[in-house]
């Protein structure tokens, strides 16, 4: 087992990781920006370093002055998190040069994944099935025209060097294909530094289904089945939970041994996730991200493995101790992103003090947050506060659950989009599970509290339907049995009886 690791991230992810490291005998070393140095991951660590002067938003990016406060705490390891570093294939180098276990894949790795024509070369020589399209990237838009064309419309172009959405490009006709060409190669070229561009098929309503995977240093992989991830608003998640309510065991198991092909393709070591779009029951490689996720939690709760505990294991050469037959689903985790952001203001990122914080709790519900009363919520970091996650023995019971724990759960001083989250929960489609990516672009009403011109159109129906039997007589309150003015008993009026006396 690692003696010590140094956990170069904030926030939830931060906490999640040193929490880990507590409960395996680790010792914890976090690290800090000035507008951190009470953060929440700060005080539960066992040792805690400032990063030192330098923008808020730059501190967690800043590799030598890591690798300078790891050699000074005589860390063994550095976990990287999510975000920051954690996907770039040269500071895993770097941690590995300067002679520190990066908590992670080999660097090799990381660059492979991370470039998104290779990555698709690598999964198709693998026997995994890509979106059809190119392998490489176009080498001019002419060429772009011509794939195109072959693909049929619509296509979609990709920066190579892109990932998460960054710079894709739909096209819909043959007159667009030059411009869209012309304009990703541009955006992609300042984004990444990599104009590279190539071309898929267009999905236009798939799910997002990805797989977890855990390999260990002796080459074994297994997979932890999926998650489904569509309901997501500009490519940031929302809700996520496992299983998918598309996914039958039949499919669980194609799409787990394709990832799991995937994964030994590129000698895959530690925790990491295959993304697919699923259509139907055709499910496509989309990209593999070589990180810990936001959305692990719902993985360890339906099977019951610690995913950040088994990273630190790997990281240390320790082998897994079971194998595919050994992992099984039980129940239903969902999980709701809680960030600092007004779903009645088109999710603009709000800042305040936390001045008050009631966290749920009780049966199956769990809280991974990064917050605590006090803290300030600014604009240097992502907005995402804490994650509430739920777990009941079916998918209806863990909607319940989560509706109940979304009641409890107060935030006071900030702006979250909780009240998002409460209106998905009490939605029929939500609660059906029939939904595509598509899901929250269709459906204004719940992601701004807002009436699509469809639902505005069927409630004014509604509502003159009501006062034309109103002028009839017709009460509905009275249809019910349920009359204004007498719902409350008189001991409801007088106090709540087991409220009294103690
Ligand atoms: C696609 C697609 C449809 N067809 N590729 C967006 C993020 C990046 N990882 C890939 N993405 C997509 N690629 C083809 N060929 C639709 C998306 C996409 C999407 C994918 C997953 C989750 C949410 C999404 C939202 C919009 C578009």
């Amino acid at each position: 087992m690692l003696e010590s690791v140094l956990v170069a991230n904030r926030g939830e992810i931060a906490l999640r990781v040193i929490r880990a490291c507590q409960e395996l005998g680790v010792r914890a070393i976090a690290v800090f920006s000035d507008a951190d140095r009470s953060a929440p991951h700060v005080l539960a660590a066992d040792e805690a370093y400032r990063l030192g002067p330098a923008p808020a938003s730059e501190s967690y990016l800043r590799v030598d002055r890591i690798l300078e406060l790891a050699r000074r705490s005589g860390a063994e390891a550095i976990h990287p998190g999510y975000g920051f570093l954690s996907e770039r294939a040269s500071f895993a180098e770097a941690v590995e040069a300067a002679g520190f276990v990066f908590v992670g894949p080999r660097s090799e790795t990381i660059a492979a994944m991370g470039d998104k024509t290779e990555a698709r070369r690598r999964m198709q020589e693998a026997g995994v099935p890509v979106v059809p399209g190119t392998v490489e990237p176009l080498v001019s838009g002419t060429d772009a025209v011509r794939i195109a064309e072959e693909l049929g419309f619509p296509v979609v172009l990709k920066a190579a060097a892109g990932g998460g959405g960054k710079g894709m490009r739909v096209v819909r006709g043959k007159d667009e294909v030059e411009r869209a060409f012309d304009a990703a190669a541009r955006e992609a070229s300042q984004a990444f530094g990599d104009g590279a561009i190539y071309v898929e098929k267009f999905l236009a309503t798939p799910r997002h289904v990805e797989i977890q995977l855990l390999g260990d240093a002796a080459g074994q992989v297994v997979h932890l089945g999926e998650r489904e991830c569509s309901i997501q608003r500009r490519h940031q998640k929302l809700i996520e939970e496992a299983p998918s309510p598309a996914v039958d065991g039949e499919l669980r198991e194609a799409m787990g041994e394709a990832a799991v092909r995937a994964a030994e393709a590129v000698g895959y070591r530690g925790a990491g996730t295959v993304e697919f779009l699923l259509a139907g029951r055709e499910f496509f490689f989309l990209e593999m991200n070589t990180r810990i996720q936001v959305e692990h939690p719902v993985t360890e709760l339906v099977t019951g493995i610690d995913l950040v505990k088994w990273q630190i294991r790997i990281a240390g050469g320790e082998r897994l101790d079971f194998g595919q037959a050994d992992v099984t689903l039980r129940g239903h985790a969902i999980e709701c992103r809680v960030t600092s952001e007004d779903p009645a203001h088109g999710f603009l990122p709000a800042t305040g003090r936390v001045r008050s914080l009631l966290l749920p709790s009780g049966p199956g519900v769990r809280w991974d947050g990064g917050i605590s009363t006090g803290v300030e919520i600014g604009l240097h970091y992502d907005p995402l506060l804490g994650k509430l996650i739920v777990h009941a023995e079916d998918r209806a019971g863990a909607v319940a659950t989560m509706r109940r724990a979304l009641r409890e759960l107060r935030i006071e001083g900030v702006e979250t989009c909780l009240p998002f989250h409460r209106r998905a929960m009490d939605d029929p489609d939500f609660q059906a599970g029939r939904f595509s990516i598509q899901f929250l672009e269709q459906r204004p009403d719940l992601l701004e509290g807002r009436l699509s011109s469809n639902a505005r159109l069927a409630a004014a129906l509604a509502a003159a339907l009501l006062e034309h039997k109103r002028r009839d007589g017709f009460h509905p309150r009275t249809a019910t049995g349920f009359r204004e003015g007498s719902s409350l008993t008189a001991w409801q009026r007088s106090g709540w009886p087991w409220s009294n006396g103690g």
